[in-house]
């Protein structure tokens, strides 16, 4: 497998590939230095961002969908129970849409952002994590690494900061070994 792509959201497809123990090609695509809108990363990926990951001739982009590839493939106890598959694409889409989404567009236009509706959305974790140890079924799944990996960013530890039972969560989703080897990486690469 080849994994594009320097930090970003390619960041939590390297920690993915960490935990799955694959054998993989890290090609290190600095996209903040535009290495994504040449030429010949244009014939990769059309979209010009990264991550792609490469597998035989499997092509993919979108970072959740790769995780969702890596996990279902070669690591699947990351993955869920087949009757727990669509609370995952529920969480997968959820934290795409409701926390990166806003968190992006606030960003582009240079606006604050809205810690009441950041509030609002991680109601929806509160709540799941109030009911069982992870965010779907009883073990750290791909959900809670793409939904950790997001709220790594300080915009998101601030509005956790005062809740005990996110912080024990997202304590064990980054106190995993696999996360401190892709940060490890990535500050090898950068
Ligand atoms: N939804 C995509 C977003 C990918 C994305 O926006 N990547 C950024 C880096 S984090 C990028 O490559 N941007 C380059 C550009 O916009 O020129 C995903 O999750 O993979």
């Amino acid at each position: 497998m080849k994994l594009y792509g320097l930090g970003g959201r390619a960041f939590r497809c390297l920690w993915m590939l960490e935990e799955a123990g694959v054998d993989y090609e890290h090609v290190p695509v600095d996209w903040s230095a535009g290495e994504s809108r040449t030429e010949d990363f244009l014939a990769i990926n059309p979209n010009g961002k990264i991550p792609v990951l490469e597998d035989g001739e499997l092509r993919l982009f979108e970072s959740f969908a790769i995780n969702y590839y890596i996990a279902r493939t070669y690591a699947p106890g990351f993955w869920v129970d087949p009757g727990d598959e669509p609370a995952a694409v529920q969480w997968l889409a959820w934290g795409m849409g409701e926390l990166e989404g806003p968190h992006d567009a606030a960003n582009r236009s240079q606006t604050k952002i809205d810690g009441d509706r950041f509030e609002v959305s991680l109601n929806a974790l509160r709540q799941v994590l109030s009911e069982q140890p992870f965010m779907v079924g009883d073990k750290f799944s791909v959900v809670d690494l793409n939904t950790a990996c997001l709220l790594l960013r300080p915009q998101y530890q601030k509005v956790a900061k005062n809740d005990e039972r996110l912080k024990e969560w997202f304590a064990e989703c980054i106190n995993r070994p696999a996360l401190a080897r892709a940060i490890r990486l990535k500050e090898n690469r950068g």
